[in-house]
């Protein structure tokens, strides 16, 4: 089964990526690596029709995904994936997006389906991504994770992206399909250019902030300048400091403002400025 549908897969990848070459017809943004291609996953942007058993009972079914698609009653930019089985709509989404790339491959090798992840931009620069498979018969469309995928091998999905805490910071991330067909965090972010953060926008303590330095716990005394190298988002970060300590700082979210509280002050408290954007 699983061979029969690669086969398919390898007829169709040159039509769709045919289609690409010569339609152009959706600028992908810009994310900040490429896409990867490997053997099991094939990767493309915009508008294309293909044939795959998505469903494993060993026929194909016709997969359609328009953008941009036309709208007439705004200028949003929309896209459509729509998957047809003998002539009968199993599924369509339709989707107020900027478009970025679909994948086709298999998070999980041992249920005999596929996944078609599709990444987007769903609002200014804020990418998110969705995967489309095949639960009890029925298509169904997971819960929308952050990020925009430049990479899927062996099940783990790499995202690059934003997060914030203490900031809003670019880094990467990868995800994994859970049992529920929801995703969950298979790393935390490793913040991109940390370095030139640190020397560009540092944070800097306008009070001591309660940190666990790689030699204990411990203080960072107001004025300390510091970035960002990891973070979880939630509970912790990693920092390193302009004059090269590094450590962590443990905080929890507001449950109401979703602002971050170290050792129960907010985060607000401690820095003399949060580069926070959006
Ligand atoms: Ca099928
Ligand atoms: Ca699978």
């Amino acid at each position: 089964m699983i061979r029969k549908q690669w086969a398919v897969l390898a007829i169709t990848a040159a039509l769709v990526l045919g289609a690409i070459g010569c339609g152009g017809k959706a600028p992908a943004p810009a994310p900040t690596a490429t896409p990867d291609q490997t053997a099991k996953t094939m990767v493309f942007s915009g508008s294309a029709s293909f044939e795959l058993d998505l469903d494993g009972d060993g026929a194909a079914e016709a997969i359609d995904i328009v953008y941009p698609k036309d709208n007439e009653v705004s200028d949003d930019l929309e896209w459509t994936l729509t998957v047809t089985d003998d002539g009968q709509t199993d599924f369509a989404v339709e989707m107020a997006a900027e478009f970025g790339s679909t994948y086709i491959t298999d998070l999980d090798p041992t249920d005999g389906l596929m996944d078609i992840l599709i990444s987007y931009d769903y609002f200014s620069d804020d990418y998110g991504f969705s995967c489309f498979r095949f639960v009890d018969g029925a298509l169904r469309r997971s819960d929308g994770a952050v990020g925009f995928i430049t990479r899927v091998e062996n099940g783990v999905i790499t995202v690059s992206g934003t997060v914030d805490a203490m900031g809003t910071w670019s880094g990467t991330r990868s995800y994994r399909v859970t049992e529920t067909f929801s995703f969950e965090p298979a790393s935390p972010w490793v913040i991109a250019d940390a370095k030139q953060n640190l020397a560009e926008r540092p944070l800097e303590t306008i009070m001591e902030l309660p940190v666990v330095l790689s030699s204990g716990a411990g203080v960072l005394p107001s004025g300390t300048r510091l970035c960002i190298t990891e973070t979880d988002g939630q509970t912790y970060a990693l920092f390193l400091t302009e004059d090269g300590k590094t450590g962590r700082i443990q905080f929890e979210r507001d449950p109401e403002w979703f602002t971050i509280i170290i050792d129960g002050q907010s985060e607000e408290l401690y820095f003399d400025m949060l580069p926070y954007t959006g």
